[in-house]
């Protein structure tokens, strides 16, 4: 069975004046729709994969039985299908705290502020298209850090709690070359913290 978006869990112009309508719909109808037929493509010729979570995929993206080229495409746009469906999904026009993980922000980097200057410094500097990540390692630990292209905190055994997307189409329109300024604005769009 082929895969499918996932329903955008507000409408496009939710997270205004943050995330503009246009950059939006663009973003998820166009670019998210595009990784998702993509990753889709390249699963017809495997059907014994095609039937797995795409997220267990990625976890083990470097010993799948696939041919290299299809594996190297698979690794960006199952990993393009898989980071979107998490950015939709933890941000919001409401906050909805989640406190367990807040005290863990204040326990591992002093408070939220002090965590929101690493992971803005991180996203802000990343060279390139990728994204910004707080993950849990392997150790159980939270962690910031960013990765290139598409690639997935899940093939490094990391489990991705927050992300923020840092390619050009998720702020060109509204923000153009401002990276720090739309990474400063994202953070009202974040529902969690
Ligand atoms: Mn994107």
């Amino acid at each position: 069975m082929p895969h499918i978006l996932p329903p955008l869990p507000y409408s496009f112009d939710a997270l205004e004046p943050y995330l503009d309508a246009k950059t939006m719909e663009i973003h998820y109808s166009k670019h998210h729709q595009t990784y998702c037929d993509k990753m889709n493509d390249i699963l017809t010729k495997y059907p014994e994969l095609a039937i797995e979570n795409p997220e267990d995929l990625i976890k083990r993206i470097d010993v799948l039985p696939m041919d290299e080229k299809d594996k190297k495409a698979l690794k960006n746009f199952g990993g393009g299908f898989i980071n979107h469906n998490l950015y939709w999904s933890i941000m919001g026009p409401k906050k909805e705290v989640d406190n367990v993980l807040v005290q863990e922000i204040n326990e591992t980097f002093k408070s939220v502020d002090e965590f929101k200057k690493i992971f803005t410094q991180t996203a802000a500097t990343h060279f390139g298209s990728g994204w910004a990540w707080l993950v849990r390692n392997e150790k159980g630990d939270l962690e910031v850090y960013s990765l290139p292209n598409q690639d997935s905190p899940l093939s490094k055994n990391h489990t991705p709690i927050i992300t923020l997307d840092v390619w050009e189409h998720a702020y060109y329109l509204k923000y153009q070359n401002r990276r720090p300024e739309f990474i400063e604005n994202w953070w009202n769009a974040l529902k969690m913290i």
